[in-house]
């Protein structure tokens, strides 16, 4: 859908004046939502089949054409599409358009190997726009608003696709980017932007410069903060909420799907609204594969609907979450993802528990005497993973007490999350902070 579209279809109650907001496709009905889908998937799959190689073998191979898709539930019988497809592929074997014909390529680096990398038409360029300004929307933002962008600006997809977004939505873009953070606070302070897009832990890196500085973040314009691309605790929301006196909501997405939009909060902040004409959202476990009961949690897998350039299948995003389909207060109908509670390849054992580090960051962030800056380092000892976590104290804290703040911390999270951690108190400023997204796990296993 073009943005001239949604701008005609906008604009319907007084509350929503000069919004972004698309009542027709936001408040859809859920049967009317499922046979959009349903129309987009059959188109989608023709896209695949037709110009991808892989996507055509893998469908031939499990002998389902896409004229053979007669009904949601058929989704199931599509291969799965694995972030290890695009690297084998690189860099473009999996575009469904020629390169000279595309608009713009992003690449996100993985931990290993090469980087992944993306491509965008014209069409797929504006719907991104598009919603990313309907989750700038549904977030709180208005036409007129200044936002101050501070996601990477480059080849990571959240610096341009937020800017993108901010425009399109009729807001006043302040491109900063990453880093210069004490710029970044003159910036807030002289300019007054309203609105704040960041990664949750740069937002912390923020606010700890600025009390630095002398500077009082919460006498600053800012009224909204967009923060996404790394997980993040309730407590950590609850943090940044009160340092920064700015409502926090959470945004996800990820280049190989879009890049950021893919859902996005309301200021309900009840969950991350899907959006659901334009990708399909399954919530699988991550072994069996199975579908996982509505509301319980399982490996997030999406299907994009309207992309031209890169359709993808049944996509493994790794990402372990809950969703739910009840109605929203918001009058929402499409889906919300319950939080994206961590990474199905970052989660640890430790002693047979399975543990993700946000889990831990619930625990550590809020308790007395710490601040929320940690980093878990992970050993094997035998067949067992060991994690020591790194955590500094507040400003002023004398060193006397620091075995009484690690006996404490380690006891909260042995009752918490169920595991036996070493505590290492630092000092503060000794854990790097991050100018994107945060570095949480040093990971010192031998690699097989
Ligand atoms: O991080 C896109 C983005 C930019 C999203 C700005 C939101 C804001 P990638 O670099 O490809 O894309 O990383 C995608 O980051 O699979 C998740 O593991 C993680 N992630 C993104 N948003 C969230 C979130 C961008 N709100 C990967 N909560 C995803 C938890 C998130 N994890």
């Amino acid at each position: 859908m073009g943005a001239t579209s949604l701008r005609q279809v906008g604009v319907t109650n007084g509350a929503d004046t000069g919004s972004y907001f698309d009542r027709a496709a936001e408040t859809m009905p859920r049967e009317a939502l499922a046979a959009l889908q349903f129309e987009r998937l059959r188109k989608t799959l023709r896209n695949a089949y037709d110009h991808v190689a892989l996507h055509r073998e893998r469908l031939d191979a499990a002998r389902i054409k896409p004229e053979d898709v007669r009904s949601l539930d058929d989704l199931r019988r599509i291969p799965f599409t694995f972030k290890s497809d695009l690297r084998d592929h690189y860099p473009f074997g999996l575009f469904a358009r020629p390169v000279p014909s595309l608009a713009r390529l992003h690449a996100s680096s993985g931990t290993t190997g090469k980087a992944t990398v993306v491509g965008y038409t014209k069409a797929d360029i504006d719907n991104w726009a598009d919603l990313m300004a309907r989750s700038l929307q549904a977030a709180g933002a208005r036409p007129g608003d200044m936002v101050h962008n501070a996601y990477g600006y480059g080849l990571f997809t959240g610096g341009l696709g937020a800017h993108y977004g901010a425009e399109r939505l009729g807001a006043t873009v302040i491109p900063v980017s990453g880093g210069g953070t004490e710029r970044q606070i003159a910036l807030i302070m002289d300019l007054k932007p309203r609105v704040l897009c960041a990664t949750p832990s740069y937002t912390l890196a923020l606010a700890e410069v600025a009390e630095k500085m002398g500077v009082d973040l919460r006498q600053s314009a800012l009224q909204v903060g967009v923060f996404g691309a790394e997980p993040w605790s309730a407590a950590m929301r609850s943090e940044i909420e009160e340092r920064l006196a700015i409502k926090a909501l959470d945004i996800y997405g990820l280049s190989e799907i879009m890049g950021p939009g893919v859902a996005c909060e309301c200021t309900a902040q009840a969950g991350l609204h899907g959006w659901e004409d334009h990708f399909l959202f399954e919530v699988l476990d991550p072994e069996t594969q199975a579908p996982v009961p509505e509301g319980e949690a399982g490996e997030l897998v999406i299907t994009t609907l309207t992309k031209e350039a890169l359709p993808m299948l049944r996509y493994r995003t790794r990402d372990i979450t809950r969703v739910t389909t009840e109605p929203c207060e918001c009058g929402r109908t499409h889906l919300r993802i319950l939080r994206i509670t961590g990474r199905s390849d970052d989660m640890l054992i430790i002693r047979g528990v399975n543990v993700y580090p946000s889990q831990i960051e619930a625990v550590l962030v809020g308790r007395p005497m710490i601040a929320p800056h940690y980093q878990l380092v992970v050993e094997r000892n035998g067949n067992l993973d060991q994690v020591t976590i790194e955590v500094e104290t507040h400003i002023g804290i004398a060193a006397d007490a620091f075995p009484t703040i690690s006996r404490d911390v380690a006891h909260y999270i042995k009752s918490m999350v169920g595991i036996t951690t070493r505590v290492v108190i630092k000092l503060p400023g000794e854990i790097p902070r991050s100018q994107g997204k945060a570095v949480r796990v040093r990971d010192l296993r031998p690699k097989e």
